[in-house]
């Protein structure tokens, strides 16, 4: 039986603690927390508002699902609970987490009250947070696609991702399966290649349920094999355009129609259906703890790799909520804002601010933005119902953020508002400029839509 506290005493602790030192940031707001592992699903919520706990002011239209994959002990439920505050177990042994923790963590942009110049409640000092879901799934092992350590289902978590945070340790201090050695032990760099390949297999092992009998039917039926492979890829979450994408690629190295496909063009297949369904960012986490030539090595890849430390932002996180300290999410650095802290909390904190003065910021702001705006290409926008005033009926200044794909145009934020409104939608007005709309919205367009419904 989990008997973790609330934040709410988490704070209290982190008020009260005069036992802090200075290398156990969280350790210092944290009470300690015993687990039972027989009990699955006791650290979990399938809620998202039910596991959050503290929120920034934010919006809460969610359109967007962010995975945070990884070996065990690598730190998800640390970057999870440090984006998201929810109350989860962490633990520094492999498979502490079973079933998968759904939260809600926040992409950071400026808000454009800043620029209009208006009195606004939905940021804080012109940041504003657009609230998207986080998923923090159970660490993956080696042949997990065959039910290794915590198996196969576990990999179905992700299916609603549209993007993926591999949390990796880069401080070589956790094995393949996730259990403690020395730092530098390891080599980061495996963890790599293997979360690739498992994401692969297990999109291969449903592909190819049915594939003769589906093949077969997209020759004889002339059916169109994006549709098919999408339908069959719903458990993976591969949408029609997906599947389009990584037919038309795998086109260009196999000639071959479907029903001819061997295992290793269906392997090959399913790599591209990844790459194109499940983009990539890394976290090169521990980033406090981690040897500097592993750090240059991760991010030497070919990938976006971001250093960061969960560690060090769930413990700003927890002091800014409790009062100790002032501290905006994405922040290169923060404020003490309390004159009751003991030396030893002010050791931690200064010790923290050395380190993400250096790396400018705790790096997990920076990757889910990174995630969200980088590899799915988002832009934000916000809907106004009175354009000289920039409020909706009520009077609330800016009250929506919606996250778009890049490309998209007012019309398609009239469906995403409501169907109605994408039914009956006329034209659009750029309520910076006061005039119609061009084809493309742009990244914090204020817009009002023009609608017959
Ligand atoms: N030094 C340091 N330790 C960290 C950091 N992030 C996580 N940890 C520690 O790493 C251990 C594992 O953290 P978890 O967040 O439980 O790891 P996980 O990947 O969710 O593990 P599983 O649920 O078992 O897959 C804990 O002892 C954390 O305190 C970090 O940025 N720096
Ligand atoms: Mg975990």
């Amino acid at each position: 039986m989990v008997s973790g506290l609330k934040n709410r005493e988490i704070f209290v602790d982190w008020n009260s603690a005069g036992t802090c030192s200075g290398d156990l940031w969280i350790k210092s707001v944290e009470p300690v927390q015993s687990v039972d592992k027989n009990q699955p699903g006791t650290t979990s919520s399938s809620n998202p508002a039910a596991s959050y706990i503290s929120e920034p002011i934010t919006d809460t239209i969610m359109s967007m699902s962010i995975g945070l994959a990884g070996k065990p002990n690598s730190g998800k439920s640390t970057f999870f609970k440090s984006a998201t505050l929810a109350d989860i177990e962490i633990a520094n042994y492999p498979f502490t987490t079973i079933d998968a923790n759904h939260g809600i963590a926040y992409v950071r942009t400026k808000c454009p009250c800043t620029d209009l110049d208006v009195a606004c409640a939905n940021c804080q000092n012109g940041v504003r947070f657009v609230a998207i879901e986080a998923i923090d799934v159970a660490g993956l092992v080696p042949d997990a696609h065959k039910g290794r350590g915590l198996g196969n289902a576990f990999l179905d978590n992700l299916r609603q991702a549209q993007v993926i945070i591999h949390v990796v340790d880069a401080s070589g201090g956790t094995d393949i399966e996730g259990n403690p050695v020395d730092i530098g032990e390891h080599d980061p760099l495996d963890d790599i290649g293997f979360l690739e390949y498992e994401l692969t297999m297990w999109i291969c092992s449903i592909l190819k349920r049915n594939w003769n009998r589906l093949s077969k039917r997209i020759q004889a039926e002339n059916l169109n094999p994006a549709v098919v492979v999408a339908d069959q890829l719903t458990g993976a979450g591969v949408s029609v355009y997906q599947a389009k994408a990584a037919l038309s690629r795998f086109g260009e190295v196999c000639a071959k129609p479907p029903h001819l496909w061997d295992d290793s063009d269906l392997r090959n297949f399913a790599d591209l259906l990844r790459i194109e369904s499940k983009p990539m960012i890394i976290a090169a986490n521990k980033a406090d703890i981690a040897p500097e030539e592993n750090i240059k090595r991760l991010c030497d890849l070919d990938y976006t790799v971001i250093p960061t430390s969960a560690e060090a932002e769930l413990a700003l996180r927890m002091a800014d909520k409790s009062g100790a300290i002032s501290y905006i999410p994405g922040d290169s650095d923060f404020e003490i804002v309390s004159n009751n802290l003991s030396d030893a909390q002010i050791r931690a904190l200064d010790k923290i601010r050395d380190m993400v003065t250096s790396m400018g910021g705790t790096g997990i702001q920076q990757c889910i933005n990174a995630a969200v705006f980088d590899l799915l290409d988002q832009i934000v926008v916000y809907p106004v119902e009175d354009e000289a005033r920039f409020t909706d009926k009520k009077g609330n200044v800016l009250p929506d953020a919606f996250l778009m794909r890049k490309g998209s145009t007012a019309h398609d934020l009239a469906y995403q508002i409501h169907t109605d409104i994408g039914d009956g939608f006329l034209h659009a007005v750029d309520a910076r400029q006061r005039m119609r709309m061009g084809r493309e919205l742009k990244d914090g367009d204020v817009v009002k839509i023009i609608s017959t419904r």
